[in-house]
């Protein structure tokens, strides 16, 4: 109370009277009468007040949120630092998804043609040589039983009963002429059958023999058409061949995109139609296209289903027809993929396709992740078409062109 009796009242209430009498005149010019002045003047030093008041708010304001205001530029910044983070992040997904592709172009480890494949076939190499091996190991003599075991090795390896019969006839009558006394003239005799059978005269595979040389794959859904037709497309265009894509398969809506990012890899021209288009109406624009631009190869993909009722073999057959139409001799290769993983189904595949649209070649794909890689000599022995390619991998490089003898010694190791 001592500082509040110490203020200078009378002082300030003399302030406050000088302050009204010098407002009077402007007052009274604003047209305020006489009686009501003073209250006016109060209201103007109330309203001052409160501006006075409003203004050190703001200011003192000002000065509070300073050192805050770092902080947040801080927080801002790690904001948009997450965002950008996402724009970016946002095309690489884009990347991952149009698959393997960046990751496909990484330089590789150098290995060569035999490695890799052993690598690939390293499943296969131990369910049937692996196996046979030690077989051969835990015998010591080559006896009736012993062939016995080396039959059902060979069946359970794909390599399907015709053929095993025909391996198991040859070993028995040597093992009878007394010619296979040892492991190692067992697994010599294994070797040369297995080659012989592989090694059969057939049409090779030569793209130069027609300009555009078609190349028409066939199969059913999810053995690799379209991946193998990337991978070739690559190879051809790095050989420096002008290749063309036609996008024949309409039943998957992705199917197109899907080659079109191939064909954005290889660098190709991709032709295609919208979804649900008629297959036919695509391989005649592509081999529309093939001839206008010149093309050395042209690439079909077709569908492993179909939309409509139609029977897929007649579409195919149709298809066949239509290029035969524009490109006379066209197509030049039936490429039939089949999935190595799906072992002896894979070679019921190829007996129906081949009834519909006679192979010229088959392209086998998934060999590095099946044991089932024996369905090759299956394939050679049953049907007497050329397996052209097998497909070790996802990586644009993992489709090597089938080398009998060389299959053969990555799988017996013999090289
Ligand atoms: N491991 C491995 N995977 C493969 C190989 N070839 C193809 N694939 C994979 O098999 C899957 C199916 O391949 P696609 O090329 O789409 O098969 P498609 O026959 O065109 O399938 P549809 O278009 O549905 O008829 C993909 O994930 C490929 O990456 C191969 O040699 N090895
Ligand atoms: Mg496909």
């Amino acid at each position: 109370m001592e500082w509040f009796k110490s203020l200078n009242w009378a002082g300030m209430l003399e302030w406050l009277n000088a302050y009204v009498a010098s407002l009077s005149p402007l007052l009274a010019a604003a047209g305020v009468p006489e009686d009501y002045q003073s209250l006016a003047a109060f209201g103007v030093l109330y309203l001052s007040a409160t501006v006075v008041v409003l203004l050190f708010t703001l200011i003192l304001l000002k000065i509070f949120r300073k050192p805050k205001k770092p902080q947040q530029e801080i927080e801002q910044a790690a904001e948009e630092d997450i965002l950008s983070a996402a724009e970016i992040s946002e095309p690489e997904s884009v990347v991952e998804k149009e698959s393997v592709a960046e990751a496909q172009e990484e330089p590789e480890p150098v290995l060569s043609m035999f490695e890799r494949l052993k690598v690939g076939l390293s499943k296969t190499q131990s369910s049937l040589v692996g196996r046979v091996d030690s077989l051969l190991r835990s015998r010591a003599a080559i006896d009736e039983e012993l062939i016995e075991e080396l039959e059902e090795i060979l069946i359970t390896a794909d390599l399907g009963m015709p053929t095993t019969q025909q391996l198991i006839k040859t070993l028995e009558s040597s093992r009878v002429k007394g010619e296979l006394v040892s492991p190692k003239q067992v697994r010599q005799l294994l070797m040369e059958e297995l080659e012989k059978i592989l090694t059969f005269e057939s049409k090779p595979l030569d793209v130069t023999s027609a300009s555009p040389f078609v190349i028409m794959v066939i199969g059913v859904n999810g053995v690799g058409k379209t991946t193998t037709i990337g991978k070739l497309a690559n190879q051809f265009s790095r050989d420096g061949k002008k290749v063309i894509l036609g996008a024949g398969d309409t039943f998957r809506a992705a199917a197109a995109e899907q080659l079109q990012i191939w064909g954005e890899r290889a660098d190709v021209e991709v032709i295609c139609h919208v979804e649900g288009a008629d297959p036919s109406a695509v391989a005649f624009d592509a081999a529309k296209a093939a001839v206008a631009r010149k093309a050395d190869i042209l690439l079909l993909d077709t569908a492993g289903r179909l939309h409509t009722k139609v029977n897929l073999m007649e579409e195919l057959k149709k298809i066949r027809r239509v290029l035969d139409r524009e490109i006379p001799g066209a197509p030049h290769e039936v490429l039939l993929v089949l999935d190595a993983t799906t072992g002896q189904n894979a070679l019921n595949q190829a007996k129906l396709f081949n009834e519909a649209v006679p192979l010229d070649g088959i392209a086998l794909t998934k060999l590095d992740g099946t044991a089932k890689g024996g369905i090759v000599v299956a394939i050679a022995a049953e049907l007497q078409v050329p397996v052209r390619f097998v497909g070790i991998g996802e990586q644009l490089d993992d489709l090597r062109p089938f080398d009998a003898e060389m299959f053969v010694s990555v799988l017996f190791d013999s090289k």
